[in-house]
């Protein structure tokens, strides 16, 4: 049994999907990021990075989204969220987690966290140095999928896109969200129709994104 310390449409939404796909009992303890519970002293033991999701089997602690989302998805294959180990398509899709954790999910964290540039809020250059990477990552993973889409790994579905597309719903109060560029948008269609977006989204109860689509 799976235990989730989640708060509603932060990082640990990617690690929800998962489970979700694959199938496997969980149950979700809530981390009021709201109320700063993120930082109580219990919650620091268990990631004293002060962040969700934090994943609990059994006695084992694991955090860190990308990795997490790693380790479920080559723990089930059958679940077919990725590649066979030691495939190129593997290998390809360890890189795209990575590069989406290293690339986009740092960089949106200095955009939602200003304090970690030591600002309580964002100076307007460093707020448009920040718009203009993020919109850099979208263009390239815009041709990317454009070019070998409509996922990541072109024809296959995999726990990559669901990462992707959490972090693209992030995006949706930016000046430029990213179903703006259709490729990226496309894949946003295949996965938020898919059953665990729709169920997660059900039971994290955050607003519907993108705005036409009925959950
Ligand atoms: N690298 C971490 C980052 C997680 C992260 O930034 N979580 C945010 C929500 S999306 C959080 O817990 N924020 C509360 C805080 O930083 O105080 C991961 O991927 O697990």
């Amino acid at each position: 049994m799976y235990t989730l310390f989640y708060s509603p449409g932060t990082a640990s939404m990617v690690i929800h999907l998962a489970l979700l796909e694959i199938g496997a009992p969980h149950v979700l303890k809530l981390v009021d990021i709201e109320q700063n519970q993120q930082k109580d002293p219990a919650y620091l033991k268990l990631n004293p990075n002060g962040v969700v999701p934090t994943l609990v089997v059994d006695d084992q602690v694991y955090i860190e989204s990308a990795a997490i989302l790693m380790m479920l998805s080559e723990k089930y294959p059958e679940a077919a969220l990725a590649p066979a180990v030691n495939t190129a398509d593997y290998h390809r899709w360890r890189q795209w987690i990575i590069s989406l954790s290293h690339n986009l999910q740092a960089t949106y964290r200095f955009w939602f966290y200003p304090q970690e540039l030591g600002y309580t809020e964002h100076p307007e250059h460093v707020r448009q140095a920040l718009q203009t990477r993020i919109g850099k990552i979208w263009d390239q993973l815009d041709a990317h999928l454009h070019a070998h889409g409509p996922y990541l790994l072109g024809d296959t579905f995999s726990s990559a896109d669901l990462y992707l597309t959490m972090l693209m719903r992030w995006s949706r109060n930016m000046p430029r969200p990213a179903t703006e560029w259709p490729a990226l948008n496309r894949l946003i269609q295949l996965v938020v129709h898919r059953p665990s977006w729709k169920t997660m989204m059900q039971i994290e109860a955050v607003d519907a994104w993108p705005k036409d689509n009925q959950q």
